[in-house]
């Protein structure tokens, strides 16, 4: 059973754009400026969002974290992200999801600008996405199959099954496997909440995405032998005996089905370091474009 240190690779894409800026800093080019968008106080998006800001202050790009209180109005917050449509310095921008129930996430996605639209969450950028034209891929999928492309994880011709369908997610990793690219080429399945006879599609898996949100959920008992297994869940489960009060958990029961597979990410260090690496990836490409 081999670790997919997601951590590491992260890091060492990290190294790679670092290596990227110098350049353009030594050519006197503008670094990329990634500004993120933060509504409300909840604690694991506060952790996510830090971790990308820290994450381009050592790899020498501008950022800007705009923290806006709960009670913002969706007017507000749209006003924000046409400030951000139209500053020439910011390259690429994201609102970091959850936002809070009164908000409408649709429309709020909809007024970015799709070539700042760095999450590639806008509907022009799922569509181009889905008819493999160039545009920024979503981070986690992004992630992931870069980590199967640096681990030589064959997926040609593989039973991939997705375990979810969020627009985040499920979804875009179920159409990205499916296309004729690295990391692609595979036979995907995607299973839901709805979805009859799971365990049965599960064992027929090569690779497993549990991206449900359902902590521990897939279990040693519903895959087989030698399977890949890419664990997205990330939960925060109540734990006394930790300083934070919680642990974090995965989609996957690490326990039970690390004894049967090849390949797994762990939870933490897994796929959630890959999904920074790649919205940095995703705003070098958004300053490159600015170039012409
Ligand atoms: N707009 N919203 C927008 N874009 C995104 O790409 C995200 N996502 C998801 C939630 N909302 C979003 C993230 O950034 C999930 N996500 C994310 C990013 C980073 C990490 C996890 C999820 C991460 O770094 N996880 C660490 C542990 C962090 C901790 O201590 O809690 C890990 O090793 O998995």
């Amino acid at each position: 059973m081999t670790i997919l240190d997601g951590k590491k690779v992260s890091n060492d894409i990290k190294d790679e754009i670092a290596e990227h800026v110098k350049a353009m800093v030594s050519k006197g080019e503008k670094v990329p400026h990634l500004a993120a968008i933060l509504v409300g106080t909840d604690g694991a998006s506060m952790t996510y969002v830090n971790a990308k800001v820290k994450a381009c202050e050592r790899i020498g790009f501008n950022s800007t974290l705009i923290d806006l209180p709960d009670y913002t109005t969706e007017e507000e917050l749209l006003q924000k992200i046409d400030q951000l449509n139209t500053d020439n310095d910011i390259d690429g921008f994201i609102v970091q999801l959850p936002l809070p129930k009164h908000i409408d996430e649709q429309k709020v996605l909809m007024a970015v600008n799709p070539d700042k639209d760095v999450d590639g969450f806008h509907p022009t950028n799922v569509g181009k996405m889905a008819l493999d034209l160039p545009t920024f891929l979503p981070a986690t999928p992004y992630g992931i199959m870069e980590l199967l492309e640096r681990y030589q994880i064959e997926t040609s011709g593989k039973n991939v099954v997705v375990l979810g369908r969020s627009h985040i997610v499920g979804r875009p990793m179920s159409i990205l496997m499916s296309q004729k690219r690295k990391a692609g080429d595979a036979t995907v399945t995607v299973v839901h909440s709805r979805s009859k006879n799971l365990k049965e599609i599960t064992l027929e898996a090569d690779i497993v995405v549990a991206a449900i949100g359902i902590s521990e959920f897939l279990t040693g008992d519903m895959v087989k032998e030698d399977v890949v297994i890419i664990d997205v869940g990330i939960t925060r489960v109540p734990d006394a005996t930790k300083k934070t009060g919680y642990r974090l958990a995965g989609d996957v029961e690490f326990e039970s089905v690390s004894k049967k597979a090849s390949y797994i990410t762990p939870v933490p260090g897994g796929v959630g370091p890959m999904t920074i690496a790649m919205l940095l990836k995703n705003t070098l490409l958004a300053r490159k474009r600015n170039l012409q």
